[in-house]
């Protein structure tokens, strides 16, 4: 940084003012997107949306873009790793208005560390307002349990101001409360918070002052990230049988895939699988989404 007036001019923009910035960190699946579009549908207040998917293809941005013109997109890679140049032209492209958004809401990639994003939501123009971990209760042991992902996990936890348990309407009382332990032993000074009500997408943004300490206490990234990501012809259209055949032939370390399907009929269908979790419904047709590749990610 400088003191040259002439240079601090050009660099902060809207007269000082610092615009709040959450980050929704979470692994693969984890509810990321549908937690932000649930709450860009409760708010009518200016949100500029910035979403990193490590496909080619970017369906995360074409899903929440459906009901949010203000989405920027982040593609082919993870913003803590390789796509930091495309995430300082996002921060440049939304400082470079005349109006500062309200807030910013930067959905991480499931395999970012978000304290190496954090220093770029403390740019100027910027505050980083808090950083918010999904949890998915369905998923959550396993990935902690396998040591391929427990890295993945463990350091995202480390970086969390608040935790969102989501999909808690797939596991019982006593599955829930098994999470919660293991979160607070873990993280004993992050407040868990369980997704389902109403305040829930709210909770998202009511991150606030961030914790003392809480990111220089992350532990280091990793350095070497298991993953592949692929992306496999999907035939259009497709039936629902072939479909099936087709996610089922996927390989057992398959963590995510996702993509757009057209049926027989021209109907679309979202692809969403979550580990061995598959759900497959049907887009709107008026919302006219053009389909996909698939997009699947492995270990
Ligand atoms: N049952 C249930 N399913 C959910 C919930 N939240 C999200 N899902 C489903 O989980 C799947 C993944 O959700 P996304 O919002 O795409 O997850 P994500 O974290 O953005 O995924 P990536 O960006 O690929 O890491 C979708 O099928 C969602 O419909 C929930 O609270 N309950
Ligand atoms: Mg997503
Ligand atoms: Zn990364």
């Amino acid at each position: 940084m400088t003191d040259d007036p002439l240079t601090m001019e050009t660099i902060a923009p809207w007269d000082g003012r610092r615009v709040p910035v959450t980050l929704i960190g979470g692994y693969l699946g984890a509810g990321k997107t549908t937690a932000i579009n649930e709450f860009l549908r409760r708010t009518d207040r200016p949100v500029a949306v910035l979403v990193n998917d490590v496909g080619e293809i970017n369906i995360d941005s074409a899903l929440i873009k459906r009901r949010h013109g203000d989405t920027l997109e982040l593609t082919d890679g993870c913003v803590c790793c390789s796509l930091s140049e495309g995430l300082a032209n996002a921060f440049d492209s939304l400082r470079a208005r005349p109006e500062p958004p309200d807030h910013v809401v930067l959905e991480l990639s499931g395999v970012a560390d978000p304290a190496r994003v954090a220093p770029w939501a403390d740019s100027d123009g910027f505050r980083l307002d808090g950083i918010v971990v999904l949890i998915d209760a369905d998923q959550f042991s396993d990935r902690l349990d396998d040591q391929r992902t427990a890295s993945f996990v463990t350091t995202q936890l480390g970086a969390a101001d608040l935790f969102v348990l989501t999909k808690v309407d797939l596991v019982d009382e006593a599955g829930l409360g098994a999470v919660e332990e293991r979160l607070s032993a873990l993280q004993p000074e992050v407040p868990v918070r369980r997704a389902g009500g109403a305040q829930d997408a709210g909770a998202l943004l009511d991150v606030g002052t961030r914790r003392p300490g809480g990111v220089a206490d992350t532990p280091l990234a990793q350095l070497f990230d298991p993953h592949t990501v692929e992306t496999r012809p999907l035939p259009q259209p497709i039936s629902r049988e072939d479909l099936d055949a087709l996610l089922d032939a996927l390989p057992s370390d398959t963590v995510r895939a996702k993509g757009v399907a057209v049926g027989p009929d021209g109907a679309r269908h979202l692809i969403q699988q979550v580990g061995r979790r598959r759900r497959i419904s049907p887009l709107p047709q008026a919302e006219d989404q053009a389909p996909t590749d698939l997009v699947v990610i492995r270990l």
